[in-house]
């Protein structure tokens, strides 16, 4: 079985991250979306509450399975029996520092990155940008699922920013 994994933060998912992973799901049997659990940087959402949405969101992906990950990336790979990583490549500024991790990846693991061009819809999204914009009651309906865009607004309500 031809299995990849897709990680990241996703704190929260954009339509970006979608975009990839829906993309990976056409070219292998089973995708795995791993959320980074990172016990020095707490996020907006709780790695349960990414989860929920990211499950929610690729639900109609038969082949896509949602699991959280601490550690070395390349570990979840082996426990997940998947040598392949599906990243996406925005822009040259993240070309270097991702280059980087794949290099480090094969020399650890010998598990093998592939970059996908994002889709020019999304090339300038970020989690951090989509949640900068919320915060100031910016519109974020073109850039993340309707679930997510509810979430943002809960969290970001006026007094609880
Ligand atoms: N279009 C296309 N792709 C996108 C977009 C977009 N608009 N936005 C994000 N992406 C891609 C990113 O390029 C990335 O590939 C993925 O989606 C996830 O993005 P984020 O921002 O949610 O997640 P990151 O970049 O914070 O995730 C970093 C990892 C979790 C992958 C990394 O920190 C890691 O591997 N950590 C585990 C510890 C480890 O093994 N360290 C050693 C690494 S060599």
């Amino acid at each position: 079985m031809r299995r990849a994994v897709c990680p990241g933060s996703f704190d929260p998912v954009t339509n970006g991250h979608l975009d990839i992973i829906g993309r990976a799901s056409r070219l292998f049997d089973e995708v795995i979306v791993g959320v980074l659990i990172n016990q020095s940087k707490s996020g907006l959402f709780t790695v349960d509450e990414r989860l929920a949405m990211l499950r929610e969101v690729t639900c109609s992906y038969p082949n896509v399975r949602v699991e959280s990950f601490q550690g070395l990336l390349v570990d979840f790979c082996r426990e997940q029996e998947a040598s392949v990583l599906v990243k996406g490549l925005r822009a040259v500024s993240d070309f270097d520092y991702e280059l980087q991790m794949a290099q480090m990846n094969i020399g650890l693991a010998g598990v093998e990155t592939l970059f996908m061009p994002t889709n020019p819809l999304y090339s300038f999204l970020s989690s951090s940008l989509v949640k900068d914009v919320a915060k100031w009651g910016g519109d974020v309906s073109p850039h993340v699922p309707d679930l997510v865009r509810e979430q943002l607004r809960a969290r970001l309500a006026p007094g609880r920013r």
